[in-house]
């Protein structure tokens, strides 16, 4: 039996990857952070109780600013593989913490190469970094491929680079089994509520149900090349599994606006919207609504605004990845489209919309987080 350990484990890939290593046999260690409220949510499906003989799924307490405890924990469980998914991973984000985001993402992965160093694992344990199309930022080639050139555009991506450069720094100088994955955004019901799809999805899932009166964004124009999540982690696991370590890039190879992700999921909900307008004047006007829809919602109602506080500092405006390299060396293609994608997760956040709409019709109001 193979031993797993993600950092991570509670977000978005770090949940479908534990699943995938499970199915696999893996014993998976996952580190959590210490919070105040409950952090597990994504993994408590497969969580199992500590207790019982020949658990397979763990998790510790850990973060990867903190190298004693980075190498207390791995010495306890000696992988075979490590998944490095761990990070501050919002780039808006990043513009308002860029120290913390900097310790995180770059001088973590560091870390957790150390540690591996220290124990003597360089030349036994794989190592799996979880790099980012953001490295791209102002894109020099269209589409991108491993090839092309670096020129990062958020305090985010510039900590990425680092931790892109010391990994294949540790697999040239200590001949490790290190690599990067340069995966391009990848969604699902399970991403974070402040990134754009997730936000989108439940933001209008929202308002179909009369929950939310309008949904703010920052620039639609922005393109993305967006993937399903669970294909993608099933990618990063293959990358472990070669006979020489190498940088893939995965994407689909398809590019959408942001605007037309909305459209698509308000389509879903069988709201049919238009957009009018220009810059931060742009808005999205109901033109017909099916019958499952709030009657809160009519033609003619504005459902989507500009707000300026959303754009960034520095933008990436267009992203696009090309995976050859990934289907020509490891077989591997998405299996999921964006549109098919987007409609799980609009379909995820309106049963969770009716049921807030079921409870607010009956006296008990639930409060609507906003942002991102
Ligand atoms: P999420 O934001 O959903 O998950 C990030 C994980 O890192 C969470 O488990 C979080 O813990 C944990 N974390 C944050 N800070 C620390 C810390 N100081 N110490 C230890 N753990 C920490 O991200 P995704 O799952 O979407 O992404 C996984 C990785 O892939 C990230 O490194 C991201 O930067 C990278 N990436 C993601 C892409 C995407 O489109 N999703 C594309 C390319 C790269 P907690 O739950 O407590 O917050
Ligand atoms: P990104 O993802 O920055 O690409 O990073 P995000 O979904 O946050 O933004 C995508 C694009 O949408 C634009 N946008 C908005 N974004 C957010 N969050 N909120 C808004 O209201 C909004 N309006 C427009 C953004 O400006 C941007 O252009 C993600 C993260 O998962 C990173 O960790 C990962 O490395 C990259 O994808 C690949």
């Amino acid at each position: 039996m193979k031993t797993a350990l993600i950092t991570g484990v509670t977000g978005q890939d770090g949940s479908y990857l534990a699943e995938f290593l499970l199915e696999k046999g893996y014993e998976v260690h996952g580190i959590k952070r210490r919070a105040s409220l409950f952090n597990t949510q994504r993994v408590d499906h497969i969580y199992q109780d500590p207790h019982i003989e020949h658990a397979n799924f763990r998790l510790h307490y850990g973060d990867l600013t903190d190298s004693s405890n980075l190498i207390r924990l791995m010495s306890e469980i000696m992988p075979d593989e490590v998944y490095n998914l761990g990070a501050q991973s919002h780039v808006a984000v990043s513009f308002e913490a860029p120290e913390y985001t900097a310790d995180v993402d770059a001088l973590g992965t560091l870390r957790l190469l150390e540690a591996m160093r220290f124990l003597g694992l360089e030349g036994k344990a794989r190592f799996y970094q979880a790099s980012t199309s953001e490295l791209y930022g102002l894109v020099q080639e269209i589409p991108q491929r491993e090839t092309t050139p670096f020129h990062p555009r958020s305090p985010y991506a510039v900590a990425k680079l680092y931790a892109y450069w010391i990994t294949v720094n540790y697999r040239e100088a200590y001949g490790m089994y290190a690599c990067n994955g340069i995966l391009f955004n990848h969604e699902s019901p399970r991403r974070g509520e402040t990134f754009v799809t997730r936000k989108i999805t439940r933001g209008l899932a929202n308002i179909s149900q009369g929950l939310e009166p309008c949904l703010y964004m920052g620039n639609m124009d922005a393109l993305r090349d967006w993937g399903h999540a669970r294909d993608y982690v099933r990618m990063q696991w293959m990358m472990l599994q070669q006979d020489q370590p190498e940088d893939f890039v995965i994407a689909t190879g398809k590019q959408y606006s942001v605007r037309e992700f909305i459209l698509w999921a308000a389509s879903e909900l069988a709201i049919e919207l238009e957009f009018s307008g220009e810059g931060v004047d742009e808005i999205g006007i109901v033109k017909s609504v099916g019958h499952n829809v709030a009657p809160a919602v009519k033609p003619g109602d504005v459902l989507v605004r500009v707000d300026p506080r959303y754009f960034r500092p520095a933008e990436v405006e267009t992203l696009l990845g090309d995976p050859a390299h990934a289907k020509q060396k490891l077989g591997w293609e998405p299996e999921i489209t964006a549109r098919e994608m987007c409609a799980e997760m609009v379909q995820q956040d309106l049963e969770v919309a009716k049921r807030h709409a079921f409870l607010k019709l009956h006296g008990y109001e639930i409060p609507v987080t906003l942002g991102g």
